[in-house]
């Protein structure tokens, strides 16, 4: 009993601490194998915002024209119509997601490594 609250207690720290600060490779490599796996970007991404951050209009899609703003944001040119997978004009946060995760696994081995990880950050992903 004793030992459920403890540990209540470091998980409620913890993710605390994870959603104050920057995030990490480490914050987000929980299993610390030494990559990121897409649930692993999927499982802490989506508490920073990242995404509504660019739903400017907040319909809980990104349009082209909001994709157009991020784009011109980050200075990277990508492709709109490859994001959407299901072709419906709107990217949901599965797409948006995806499209992020896919652009930066360089070497497309479904894994982000640490430089793939930079690299993402330099564009502007994150503060690194
Ligand atoms: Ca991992
Ligand atoms: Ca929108
Ligand atoms: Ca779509
Ligand atoms: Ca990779």
């Amino acid at each position: 009993m004793r030992k459920h609250i403890v540990l209540g207690i470091a998980l409620a720290l913890s993710s605390t601490a994870a959603l104050a600060a920057s995030p990490t490779f480490n914050t987000l490599d929980s299993d610390g194998n030494g990559d990121i796996s897409k649930d692993e970007f999927y499982g802490s991404v989506s508490d920073w915002g990242t995404y509504s951050d660019w739903d400017t209009t907040g319909d809980g899609l990104i349009d082209a024209d909001e994709f157009g703003v991020l784009t011109s944001s980050w200075d990277v040119d990508w492709d709109y119509d490859p994001w959407d997978a299901d072709g419906d004009g709107y990217l949901d946060s599965g797409e948006f997601y995806d499209g992020i995760y896919t652009t930066y696994d360089l070497n497309e081995d479904g894994h982000w490594q640490n430089g793939e990880w930079d690299d993402a950050g330099e564009a502007g992903l994150w503060d690194i």
